[in-house]
C-alpha cells in the first residue's frame, strides 16, 4: 500500500496511563476507580488488573526507544490524575510531576512530538467518593488538575487532549455499570454526560486563554449512525446513536442536546451551560472500532436501549469487533454531514485485537493487523478524498496492554507483551509496516 497523504499529515500511535504504567502504589500515587473497580470480584473478566499492566512506569526509555525506531513522531498518552494530586484537589505529588516530566523529555530528544490526554478515565477515588462526574463540582476539580499539569509540562507540550471518549464513561461507566465507577441508571448517566460536556467546553476555553498557542481538543467515540445500519429498530437505534454520538457532537457543535434526549437533560442544565459547552475545538479527536446494533430491552438497558446483535456475516477480529471499513468511511463522511468541516478531525484512535503469540523463531506475524490497519487508512484517505477534514491518524494501541473488564487478553498493540516473562516487548510485523508505511 502507498502512503499518497499530505506531507504534514500527522501518524502516531496510542496509549492511556491505567492500561500500560503499572506501579499504582508507588511514589504517592492514590487510587483512581478503576483501582477500586478492578478489586471488586467479577468485574474484570480475568480477575485482573493495573497493578503491573506493561510495567512502563519503570521502562521509559526503553518503550520510547520503541517508538524511535519505528519512525513514530508523535505519542498520544494519557496523565494519571491520582499521580499528580493524590488528594484529588490541594497538594502536588512532585514524583507524579517529575515521571511525566521525564517522558517529555525523552520524548522531544528523539523527536517525538507529545500529544497528552488529560484524562482517559482514572479519576481519584476521593474524588469519586465525593460523587464524581455526578457532582457538578468536578468543573472546578478538573479545572485545579488541568491547570496543575499544563503549568509544569505546558512549555515542552503543545498537544493536548482533554478528555477520552466521554461516550464510554457515562453509557458504561454510569449508565450500565460495566465499567468503572460500576455506576447504574439513567440519571448517573445523564449526569455524567452533562459534566463531561461542561468540563470540554469549560477547559478548551481556560487553557486556550493561558496559550492561545496551544493545539486543544477532546477525543470522542464516533460510531457508525446505527439508525443507518442494518439494523431495523428503529427508536433504538435513534437513542444508541445519541448514546455514542449526538449526546456529545450535538452539544459541542450545535449547543444544543438532540431532541429526543433534551427533556432527560433538562435538570441538569443551567443558565448559560449550553452556551459553554458549544465549542470551536482546535480538533475533535475521534475514534472508532466497531459498529454498534441496538435493540429494545426496558430492563436491561437505558431508556430501554441496549446492545443489539450484529449481522452474523460480518468479518471479526479476534474478540468478535467487526472489521467493517466501509462503516468507518461512512461515520467520518456522516460527520461531516452532520456538522460540517470547520473544525478538523484527528483519528485519535483505530486499530484492532488479534491473539498472535511470538512463533518458534520468537517472531509475531501479525498479517491480519497489518491488513486491518491498511483498510482502515484507506477509509480514511477516501474520506478525506470526499472532504472530509482529517489531520492525523493514531493507531491503538502502541502495545498489548489492559484492555478494562476485558483483562489481558485483548492484544491491540504494534508490539507484543510477554506479561508471563517480565514484560518483555517484541515489536510485531505490523510495527514494522507502520514504521516503514509512514516513513516520510
Ligand atoms: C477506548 C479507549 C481505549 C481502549 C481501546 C480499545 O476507546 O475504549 O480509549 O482505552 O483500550 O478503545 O478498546
Amino acid at each position: 500500500m502507498n502512503n499518497n497523504f499530505p506531507k504534514d499529515f500527522i501518524w502516531g500511535t496510542s496509549t492511556a496511563a491505567y492500561q500500560i504504567e503499572g506501579a499504582v502504589n508507588e511514589d504517592g500515587r492514590s487510587k483512581s476507580v478503576w483501582d477500586v473497580f478492578c478489586e471488586q470480584d467479577g468485574n474484570i473478566i480475568d480477575g485482573s488488573s493495573g497493578i503491573v499492566a506493561c510495567d512502563h512506569y519503570h521502562r521509559v526509555d526503553e518503550d520510547v526507544a520503541l517508538l524511535k525506531n519505528a519512525g513514530i513522531k508523535n505519542y498520544r498518552f494519557s496523565i494519571s490524575w491520582p499521580r499528580i494530586l493524590p488528594n484529588g484537589i490541594g497538594k502536588v505529588n512532585p514524583k507524579g510531576i517529575k515521571f511525566y516530566s521525564n517522558l517529555v523529555d525523552k520524548l522531544l530528544e528523539n523527536n517525538i512530538t507529545p500529544w497528552i490526554t488529560l484524562y482517559h478515565w482514572d479519576l481519584p477515588q476521593c474524588l469519586q467518593q465525593k460523587g464524581g462526574w455526578c457532582n457538578r463540582e468536578i468543573l472546578d476539580w478538573f479545572s485545579e488538575y488541568a491547570h496543575v499539569v499544563t503549568d509544569a509540562l505546558g512549555y515542552r507540550v503543545n498537544n493536548w487532549i482533554i478528555l477520552n471518549e466521554p461516550s464510554v464513561v457515562s453509557f458504561l461507566g454510569h449508565g450500565l455499570g460495566f465499567h468503572a465507577p460500576g455506576l447504574k441508571g439513567e440519571d448517573n448517566y445523564l449526569a455524567s454526560v452533562h459534566h463531561q460536556n461542561l468540563v470540554i467546553g469549560r477547559m478548551y476555553r481556560e487553557l486556550k486563554a493561558k496559550n492561545a498557542n496551544w493545539n486543544i481538543g477532546s477525543s470522542y467515540t464516533l460510531l457508525d449512525n446505527p439508525a443507518d445500519a442494518s439494523c431495523k429498530d428503529n427508536r433504538a437505534s435513534a437513542y444508541m446513536d445519541c448514546f455514542w454520538n449526538r449526546n456529545f457532537f450535538d452539544p459541542l457543535m450545535k449547543g444544543e442536546y438532540p431532541s429526543i434526549m433534551q427533556d432527560a437533560f433538562k435538570p441538569w442544565v443551567q443558565d448559560g451551560d449550553m452556551e459553554l459547552i458549544k465549542t470551536d475545538l482546535d480538533f475533535v479527536g475521534v475514534q472508532h472500532y466497531n459498529s454498534i446494533y441496538a435493540k429494545d430491552d426496558f430492563e436491561k438497558g437505558l431508556f430501554g436501549t441496549f446492545f443489539g446483535e450484529k449481522p452474523k456475516d460480518i468479518p471479526t477480529t479476534d474478540i468478535g469487533w467487526g472489521i467493517m471499513p466501509q462503516d468507518f468511511y461512512h461515520c467520518l463522511s456522516d460527520f461531516n454531514q452532520r456538522y460540517g468541516d470547520k473544525i478538523p478531525l484527528v483519528i485519535t484512535e483505530n486499530g484492532c485485537a488479534y491473539y498472535d503469540k511470538p512463533d518458534d523463531n520468537g517472531k509475531v506475524d501479525d498479517a491480519r493487523r497489518i491488513s486491518f490497519l491498511e483498510s482502515y487508512i484507506s477509509a480514511v484517505s477516501d474520506a478525506i478524498n470526499d472532504g472530509v477534514n482529517i489531520k492525523g491518524y493514531f493507531v491503538w494501541s502502541f502495545m498489548d496492554n489492559f484492555e478494562w473488564s476485558e483483562g489481558y487478553a485483548p492484544r491491540f498493540g504494534l508490539v507484543y507483551v510477554d506479561y508471563d516473562n517480565d514484560c518483555k516487548r517484541t515489536p510485531k510485523s505490523s510495527y514494522y509496516w507502520y514504521r516503514d508505511f509512514i516513513k516520510v
